[in-house]
């Protein structure tokens, strides 16, 4: 087993590794870009080695310099968390070379599901089911025609070098196929240098289910249960939820036995996940393969009882898999919140500064992956994910009246951040009626804002008739001639009881 491992990573993530690694008694080293100095996962750490200024292609996807600290610091091992440089291929392969394990897959399981279209044909090798269209770059906009009118309009243009919704074209009618296929080629030539587009049946309002899968280096392959992930906002989880709401037993079943068919047929071994569209049938699609541990991980850890770090940990160390499928047994319900920092009054943009309050929840069912402190200051650098709120209960009801209860002893105090928005999803009809498909949050955010809109009108004029009515209190007398006060009592409005007066005045103007 490893003595020390290097976390290539920062915020909460990094924090979570630490963690394991620590349960497990391993040193944990950190590194840190100049910002991050004072963050959670550099004071968590055993070590900490400064990496450079803030740009992540200085300090946190710069491969030399955290294979230097590595050697350094006498890391065997290297945990590089989700995003930065954890589906890096030359990243893994820069590991091996260093003699410094990669706590993840083979570089060569990443290439096989790092290009969209030969990841759909190795699918269809491995009998699995994918969307109908193509698994190769279009030829010409011909065969783009023939293609289109075979699989039914509305059809899904996709750049192969493509993901995460960038390069995707959405085609509803044949008239609008060539300029779409062209448009869609010279992003996909501007976005990734690589213009192959390949085209799909458009599933209309799907649901984004995705299957955790979990396999050693002595070919054991097994899936853990499924999320939902369908409340997103373009293309950003905001909630996710394990188990699905839609998927039985049955369906999981089949779902996972697809997802582990993926992995082998991948090479795949430690943690990954396997994403699946699913239609208004439950009819159920395979996507792409994410090559790391995810963002919501710990909604399956909550229901299976698993810690999925440790488990990787002791995959990378060559441990076989301490259990079967048939050990695999799901209870209860999680349901997990991603806090951002982010302004939900001006287009949710990030919204960094010094965290001057901190009330954190806790209680029963309440599990909280954060990487702030009161008085931390949020840099303006990176991904403005702060912390990760899970409610867990024997049962979705349970799971959402906990979340509710812990969203309610949340306040961060500083900065904006889009709490505000999960106490809204979580009593939505919808959401309770877990009615969900990848278009849930914008169609909420929408009718919030055409409210706003309505009430904002409204608001605003009352907040105009208010001034107007403070104004002429104090200057209708001078507006009007020699300089008595006028009627009323004159004062501006110093107290808030006077602005409401006011404003309760003023709401009578208004609406009259
Ligand atoms: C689709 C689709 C509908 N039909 N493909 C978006 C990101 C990338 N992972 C694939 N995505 C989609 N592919 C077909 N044939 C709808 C989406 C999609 C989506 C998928 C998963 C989660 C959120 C999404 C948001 C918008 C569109």
């Amino acid at each position: 087993m490893f003595k020390k491992i290097l976390i290539a990573n920062r915020g909460e993530i990094a924090v979570r590794v630490i963690r394991a690694c620590h349960e497990m008694g391993i040193a944990a080293v950190a590194v840190y870009s100049d910002v991050d100095r004072a963050a959670l996962h550099v004071r968590t750490a055993d070590e900490a080695y400064p990496i450079g200024a803030p740009a992540a292609a200085e300090s946190y996807l710069n491969i030399s310099k955290i294979l230097d600290v590595a050697a350094r610091s006498g890391a065997q091992a290297i945990h590089p968390g989700y995003g930065f440089l954890s589906e890096n291929a030359r990243f893994a392969r820069a590991c091996v070379e260093a003699g410094v394990k990669f706590i993840g897959p083979t570089a060569q399981a990443m290439n096989a599901m790092g290009s969209k279209t030969q990841a759909r044909q190795a699918m269809e090798r491995a009998g699995v089911p994918i969307v109908p269209g193509t698994s190769r770059g279009l030829e010409s906009i011909e065969q783009a025609e023939q293609v289109a009118s075979r699989i039914g309009y509305p059809v899904m243009l996709k750049a192969a070098a493509g993901g995460g919704g960038k390069g995707m074209r959405l085609v509803q009618a044949p008239q609008d196929l060539k300029s779409a296929l062209e448009g869609a080629r010279s992003e996909a030539e501007r976005s990734f240098g690589d213009g192959e587009v390949y085209i799909e049946k458009a599933i209309i309002n799907p649901r984004h289910i995705e299957m955790q899968v979990l396999a050693d280096e002595h070919g054991n392959t097994v899936y853990l249960g499924e999320r939902e992930c369908s409340l997103q906002r373009r293309h950003q989880k905001v909630v996710e939820e394990a188990p699905s709401p839609i998927v039985d037993p049955a369906m999981r079943s089949r779902m996972g036995e697809v997802a582990v068919r993926v992995a082998r047929a991948a090479g795949y071994t430690n943690a990954g996940t396997v994403e699946f569209l699913v239609d208004q049938d439950k009819n159920f699609y395979f996507l792409e393969m994410n090559t790391r541990l995810q963002v919501e991980h710990p909604v399956t850890e909550l229901i299976t009882g698993l810690d999925l770090v440790h488990l990787q940990i002791r995959i990378a160390a060559g441990e076989r898999l301490p259990f079967t499928q048939e050990d695999m047994k799901i209870r209860g319900h999680a349901i997990e919140c991603r806090v951002y920092a982010e302004d939900p009054d001006n287009n949710y943009f990030p919204s960094p500064g010094k965290i001057t309050l901190l009330l954190q929840p806790s209680g029963p069912g309440i599990r909280r992956d954060s990487g702030m402190y009161e008085g931390w200051t949020v840099p303006m650098d990176y991904d403005p994910l702060l912390a990760k709120l899970i409610g867990y209960g024997t049962d979705r009801e349970q799971a959402i009246s906990r979340l509710t209860r812990a969203l309610n002893e949340y306040f961060v105090g500083g900065i904006k951040t889009n709490i505000a928005l999960f106490r809204r999803i979580l009593r939505h009809p919808d959401f309770l009626a877990a009615k969900l498909d990848t278009g849930f949050l914008d169609r909420m955010l929408k009718q919030n804002a055409d409210l706003q809109a309505e009430s904002g009108k409204d608001e605003s004029a009352v907040e105009v008739a208010a001034i107007a009515a403070g104004m002429f209190a104090v200057l209708g007398s001078a507006a009007a001639g020699a300089g008595e006060r006028a009627s009323g009592d004159g004062a501006a409005p110093s107290s808030p009881k006077a602005v409401s007066k006011w404003k309760s005045a003023a709401q009578q103007e208004a609406v009259r």
